[in-house]
């Protein structure tokens, strides 16, 4: 199986886009309700949450690990692949590779929780690839619970990616990263509000193109994987809200563990 976690429903953004890579593989996604949000939490104890949730996804059949979330990929990437011999991704590098790849001067915005911007995770690795690129990174504490209730479309939702966005529009951007998963939620929002013409660049489609190019490049990793389209979904804690929103997300029945 391919098994994800997050902290909750963002990284469902990056189960739909692996259900679209590679349509009928397993996937095996953990969602951390009862611990979440990460992005306010210290990195050790982040740290500490993403070693328990991978744990949990390899003891139940994992076979590759995708960290679905910014917060934990800015700071237990190393951690993770140093204790469990199995290919692990996360949702960083693959964003930064897109977003590097554009032509023309890169004036980069990025946009994630509280870890990852303190991280500074986006820049050094942007401007390791790209030192002539200019990176503005942006905060965006609220977006996540506002996601995880649900409120994608209120007015007080729109007013507050506004704001967030007003500093990235100064400067303006040319493209902008959705450094959290939780974020291809609001999208359309978002891009309406940064302006039409910013690129935007989304780290859960990011990934899923990895994935699908590692497993072309290594068919042994492949065939090990089960494609009887099984979905299995754990979440720490089962919310109502978690429920509506990942059918909602996915257009799919599903049921939560
Ligand atoms: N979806 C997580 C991320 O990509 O950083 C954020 C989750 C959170 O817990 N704040």
């Amino acid at each position: 199986m391919i098994g994800i976690f997050d902290s909750g429903i963002g990284g469902l953004t990056t189960v739909r886009a692996i259900m679209q890579a590679l349509p009928g593989y397993n996937i095996l996604y953990y969602g951390d309700t009862a611990r979440m949000p990460y992005g306010s939490k210290s990195p050790e104890t982040v740290r500490q949450y993403a070693m328990e949730n991978t744990r949990f996804l390899v003891e139940n059949g994992a076979k590759i690990i995708i960290i679905a979330c910014n917060s934990a990929a800015s700071t237990a990437m190393e951690a993770v692949t140093a204790s469990f011999h199995l290919p692990v991704f996360e949702v960083v590098d693959p964003a930064v590779q897109a977003a590097v790849n554009a032509k023309g001067s890169l004036r980069i915005g990025v946009i994630g929780t509280r870890a990852t911007i303190r991280s500074g995770i986006y820049e050094s690795k942007i401007k390791a690839l790209r030192p002539d690129a200019t990176v503005h990174s942006v905060p965006c504490p609220l977006l996540v619970p506002l996601v995880e209730e649900g409120w994608l479309h209120t007015p007080e939702t729109v007013r507050i990616v506004k704001k967030y966005l007003n500093p990235l529009k100064t400067r303006q951007v040319t493209s902008l990263i959705l450094g959290c998963t939780h974020y291809p939620i609001l999208k359309k929002i978002i891009h309406r509000k940064i302006g039409k013409h910013v690129r935007i660049i989304d780290s859960g489609s990011c990934v899923a193109q990895t994935v699908t190019d590692y497993l072309r490049q290594h068919p042994d990793m492949d065939a090990q994987l089960e494609k009887t389209n099984l979905h299995r979904f754990y979440v720490s804690d089962i919310t109502e809200q978690f429920a509506i929103s990942a059918r909602t997300m996915l257009q799919e029945p599903i049921r939560l563990s």
